[in-house]
């Protein structure tokens, strides 16, 4: 199922995500929600508190520039490692609109939980890399306008609200299609 993607400043994207203890069917069906929810939105990862789950899952999908690396789940996603350094415009499907330039490692390497509860490493590098940081700072309540400087973000803030108002104002007088 397709579920709505919060919007910063929601107070849900400043909270800390909680580690899954048993990766069970419940947690198989958040994960394939989150594919879902991404791929309509054209996303290349979603994190769990994104569609207002705190729970530390997050989905990755970076095939459309990235044609060698497939779609990945992660539970309890933890870096281990970083190497390096990367800019990259960075955009947030909770900041529809923005991107601007974001410093990170330009390497890590993640351990996890797949979807069966098996541990996994992976070394990821560019976008992928770039993507697993992002997702991983929302668990953390992190956003990529926490990143930039307080100008910027100030003017994204308010660009948000106005946003928000118009939706609010929209969806008053014509409910979306899904929900009618
Ligand atoms: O779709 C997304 N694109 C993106 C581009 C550059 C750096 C990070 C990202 S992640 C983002 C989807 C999203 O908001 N994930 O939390
Ligand atoms: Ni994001």
């Amino acid at each position: 199922m397709v579920r709505e993607i919060l919007v910063w400043p929601h107070p849900v994207l400043k909270q800390k995500a909680l580690p899954v203890e048993l990766v069970d069917d419940s947690v198989r069906e958040l994960i394939r929600d989150m594919f879902e929810s991404m791929n309509e939105a054209e996303g290349v990862g979603l994190a769990a508190p994104q569609i207002g789950v705190l729970k530390r899952v997050i989905v990755l999908d970076t095939s459309s520039k990235q044609p060698h690396l497939k779609p990945v789940a992660m539970v309890n996603p933890e870096i281990l490692e970083v190497e390096g350094s990367y800019v990259y415009k960075e955009g947030c499907l909770s900041v529809p609109g923005e991107a601007e330039d974001v410093e990170r490692p330009a390497k890590v390497t993640v351990r996890y939980l797949d979807e069966q509860g098996q541990p996994q490493t992976l070394t990821a590098e560019g976008l992928l890399a770039t993507a697993v940081q992002h997702e991983t700072d929302h668990l953390n309540g992190i956003m990529f306008v926490d990143h930039i400087s307080s100008l910027k973000r100030e003017l994204i803030r308010k660009r948000m609200k106005k946003l928000q108002s118009y939706r609010a104002e929209r969806d008053h007088d014509e409910p979306r299609a899904e929900a009618r």
